[in-house]
């Protein structure tokens, strides 16, 4: 994929906030600190389009960006933070399910875990969720500089043990050394061309 244009459009904490129009959008959901604004950013060859922080749990708003002026991606807040309140985490849960129910551009979602760490109960939510509302998923396995390849089958057979298959591939990602763009884009230009969906309520 050749990015000819990327740019911020909206951060969104309201569902009467997210951009109108029928751009087809896929959206970005993991942990804090899964590696989600290095992925973007690296995706889009831009340094800092999607902000990284050492502060996880900080964007408690869906980020939108338009490429190439032909579809969007869209950042949804990192969860399970452990330092925020209950009330916050509801609010999330709030704001990604409303978004997630009743967005009609959304054609899919990457689902980020961490390759070096098994999923959490709210990475298996999120995806009984994403299933729940037939919405289709592509599960990336983050910071893959950091599992050597002979590591890799035990990483995915731990995460699949929690999540199930999300998708039929899942993709090694690395923002650092670049591994996964190609094959990540491939799938991602595949969720984009897809039918529109139905209004899920
Ligand atoms: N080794 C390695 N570190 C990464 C990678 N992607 C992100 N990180 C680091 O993980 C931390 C969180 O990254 P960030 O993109 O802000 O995560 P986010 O909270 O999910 O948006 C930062 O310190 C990044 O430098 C990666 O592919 N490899
Ligand atoms: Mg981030």
């Amino acid at each position: 994929m050749r990015i000819h244009t990327a740019e911020f459009l909206e951060s969104a904490g309201r569902a009467d906030q997210f951009p109108r129009g029928g751009r087809p959008e896929v959206a970005f959901a993991g942990r804090s600190n899964v590696g989600k604004s290095s992925l973007i950013n690296r995706l889009l060859g831009r340094r800092a389009l999607a902000r990284t922080s050492s502060t996880p749990g900080r964007t408690r708003t869906i980020n939108f960006y338009a490429v190439n002026d032909a579809f969007l991606f869209v950042d949804l807040p990192g969860y399970g933070y452990a330092k925020v309140s209950r009330t916050v985490q509801e609010n999330w849960w709030a704001l990604v399910e409303v978004y997630v129910a009743d967005r009609v551009p959304l054609r899919g979602v990457v689902h980020l875990t961490d390759a070096r760490h098994p999923p959490t109960e709210q990475d298996r939510e999120l995806q009984e969720f994403l299933a729940a509302m037939n919405v289709p998923c592509v599960h990336v396995l983050t910071k893959g500089d950091k599992v050597p390849r002979g590591q890799r089958a035990a990483a995915l057979g731990a995460a699949r043990e929690t999540l199930g298959p999300v998708s039929p591939e899942a993709i090694f990602f690395s923002a650092e050394t670049g591994e996964g763009v190609a094959e990540l884009w491939r799938a991602l230009e595949a969720v984009l061309a897809s039918a529109p969906r139905r209004p899920a309520r």
